[in-house]
């Protein structure tokens, strides 16, 4: 099977909370290769830009706040049908609705501090990758 690839950053509730290492320790548990990863701080103009696909939407300006308010960890990773599979073990937006043993189930504070971002196809896996990370950064 071949490999494709996801972009995640764990969000600023669950890096202030110390909980980066255990959520990293899940992702290659469950057989995800890391690519890229560093630790950093968006501004609200970067964090409005990468969810410029949400601007419409009510709970927008928030977000942005809120995902500039401390620093994020993203990441690229590895694996096959990674998309699909890294939306599973992250679980539902909602961590009400997320599955026991995910990552948004156990981490997650609410819908809006959800622990943890997975992009929602190969496409758009691309698009954020190239976002944080440039090509002589993604190995
Ligand atoms: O892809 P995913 O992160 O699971 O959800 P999206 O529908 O793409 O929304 C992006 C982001 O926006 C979500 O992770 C939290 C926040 N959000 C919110 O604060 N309130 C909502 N009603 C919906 C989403
Ligand atoms: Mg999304």
């Amino acid at each position: 099977m071949p490999t494709n690839r996801t972009f995640t950053m764990i969000k600023p509730d669950a890096v202030q909370d110390g909980n980066s290492g255990s959520i990293i320790k899940m992702i290659e548990e469950a057989g995800f290769r890391i690519v890229a990863l560093k630790k950093t701080q968006l501004t609200p103009e970067r964090a409005g830009q990468f969810y410029a696909v949400h601007a419409e939407r009510p709970f927008y300006n928030d977000l942005c706040k809120y995902m500039s308010s401390g620093q994020i960890v993203p990441m690229i990773l590895e694996k096959e049908n990674a998309v699909a599979d890294f939306r599973t073990l992250i679980g539902a937006t909602n961590p009400a609705n997320a599955d026991e043993g995910t990552i948004r189930k156990l981490f997650a504070k609410s819908i809006e501090a959800n622990a943890i971002h997975g992009s929602d196809s190969d496409e758009n896996a691309e698009i954020e990758g190239n976002f944080f990370f440039g090509g002589l950064e993604q190995f």
